[in-house]
């Protein structure tokens, strides 16, 4: 972890009934993925969530209506920034892998994509954040990766229990405009670079350095409320918005 706190929103990405049989004790919840992004203001194009399959969650009750899933970890944090049932305690009604979490379908705000799917993602670290990420394969050369290897291996969806239809309809959706990278800002990035798979750290985190900061300084919304405005202003307002609509939640570590 760094020295300096890193501030993230934390997107309630609602669970979409028919729970499945591992959810039945959280029927008559509302049951939310909790996925940790620096980038609000990207929500719109969002086409699907990540999970780890083996990594560890669990169901943590926040309040006397809302259950999020995420690491253990996080809830504990987030019980010391009072998202929890219990002041500095967590409450966790079922413990859950990834695998129990992909299919889920999902309502994320401001996403056009209305339901959208948990699916896996091998490269996901289990401390930092949530442990749950939102996918959103314009603007995350991650995101790309891993949507673009699970359309192009049918091999790893079944490896995974992934149906066709959780992601081949899925599309990039444009949001954000860079000069020079165009409004797919990650598979440029990642076509140049020539990625082949979600394993090349390297190669990403150069893809990440270069869409990430060219994306918030020169970049300008082309879909939502602040479309034509740069993303540098959009940001805090969209921020704020999901906070104040409680769609989102502020979380530190
Ligand atoms: B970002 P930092 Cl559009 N493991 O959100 C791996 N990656 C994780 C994670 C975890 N446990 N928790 C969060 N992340 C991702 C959006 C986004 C993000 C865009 C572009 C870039 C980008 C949509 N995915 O991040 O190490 C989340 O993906 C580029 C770094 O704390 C989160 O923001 O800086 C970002 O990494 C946090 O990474």
């Amino acid at each position: 972890e760094g020295v300096q706190p890193q501030e993230y929103s934390l997107i309630k990405m609602e669970v979409l009934p028919p729970f499945p049989v591992k959810l039945g004790p959280l029927e008559g919840k509302r049951v939310f993925l909790a996925a940790a992004t620096l980038r609000p203001e990207t929500m719109y194009g969002q086409t699907n969530a990540w999970v780890l399959p083996d990594g560890k969650y669990g169901a943590f009750e926040i309040n006397e209506t809302d259950v999020f899933i995420l690491t253990e970890r996080a809830a504990l944090n987030l019980a010391y920034q009072n998202f929890s049932k219990f002041p500095q305690k967590t409450s966790c009604l079922v413990e859950l892998t990834g695998y129990d979490l992909i299919g889920l379908r999902l309502k994320s705000p401001l996403s056009f994509n209305e339901v959208i799917y948990a699916l896996p993602m091998l490269t996901i670290l289990t401390d930092k954040g949530t442990g749950i990420v939102t996918s959103v394969p314009s603007d995350a050369p991650d995101d790309y990766m891993a949507l673009h290897d699970l359309k192009a291996k049918p091999a790893f969806r079944a490896k995974y229990g992934v149906k066709d239809e959780w992601v081949l309809p899925f599309d990039i959706v444009p949001i954000i405009n860079i000069p020079e990278f165009g409004d797919r800002a990650a598979e440029k990035v990642c076509v140049d670079l020539k990625i082949k798979s979600q394993n090349e750290k390297e190669k990403l985190a150069e893809a990440k350095r270069l869409t990430y900061l060219r994306g918030f300084t020169e970049g300008t919304m082309v879909v939502g409320e602040f479309a034509g405005r740069k993303v540098q202003e959009a940001k805090p307002l969209i921020k704020a918005k999901l906070i104040e609509t409680g769609e989102a939640v502020m979380y530190s570590e």
